[in-house]
């Protein structure tokens, strides 16, 4: 009953935000929230949206979003500030964030599509270790396809040296970090991890600057 209240408000904020055609003329931004063991809203995300722009903005414009999280061993290890200052001096917005102890419910939706992988069972467990994860919304010009060049490959041994993966992983199974991997997939983690409301719309200081086409 919970999921279908918690699916059926995710979807009406899903569109609320996908109607909306001026972004500058939303109301107040939210503060930026970061507290360790924050609810997580909206356990099933909002998959049927309309129109080019979802809870994601708009694909391959200044506006699209990528959903990245620093996993427990990031947390863990203490880089959490590194991981972020890659985003923030490349010139990404950020967006949302908050610290996150993933229930199981969540980790598994969040992972559903590896649910036959049988690795499975342990990356659920080591989710849900009880160590947060740093769950956040970074904004801007080609922010997923970047935003997965700068996690780096999944297996660390593949990742370049530069990307935050080749930098601080050596095992795929401790890999520090997730990166939503296309546009569909940007729309169902953000919709799965954060309710709109959490979302900031604001324009930092050289964002004119730095997505500038010309
Ligand atoms: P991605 O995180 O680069 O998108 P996926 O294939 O979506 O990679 O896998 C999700 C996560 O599952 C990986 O980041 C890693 O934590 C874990 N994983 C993937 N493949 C393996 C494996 O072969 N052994 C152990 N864990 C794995
Ligand atoms: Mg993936």
């Amino acid at each position: 009953m919970f999921a279908k209240l918690a699916a059926s408000a995710a979807l009406r904020n899903a569109r609320a935000f996908a109607s909306r055609a001026a972004p500058a003329a939303r109301a107040s931004a939210m503060p930026l929230a970061i507290g360790a063991g924050a609810a997580v809203a909206a356990f099933a995300a909002p998959l049927a949206l309309e129109g080019p722009r979802t809870i994601a903005g708009e694909y391959k414009t200044a506006s699209e979003r990528s959903f990245v999280m620093i996993k427990p061993d990031g947390t863990s290890r203490q880089i959490v500030g590194k991981i972020i200052d890659r985003f923030e001096s490349r010139g990404y917005k950020l967006v949302a964030i908050k610290s996150v102890v993933p229930s199981e419910e969540l980790a598994k939706t969040h992972y559903k599509d590896l649910a036959s992988k049988p690795f499975y069972p342990a990356l659920v467990k080591y989710i849900t270790s009880g160590t947060p994860v740093i769950a956040m919304v970074w904004e801007g010009k080609d922010i997923i396809r970047q935003g997965r060049r700068m996690v780096g490959a999944t297996n660390p041994l593949e990742a370049d040296p530069g990307s935050v993966r080749g930098q601080y992983a050596v095992s795929v199974g401790r890999n520090i970090i997730h990166a939503s991997d296309g546009f569909d997939s940007a729309t169902h983690e953000i919709g799965l991890w954060f309710n709109e409301s959490e979302l900031a719309e604001y324009e930092p200081a050289a964002w004119g600057q730095i997505m500038a086409d010309n």
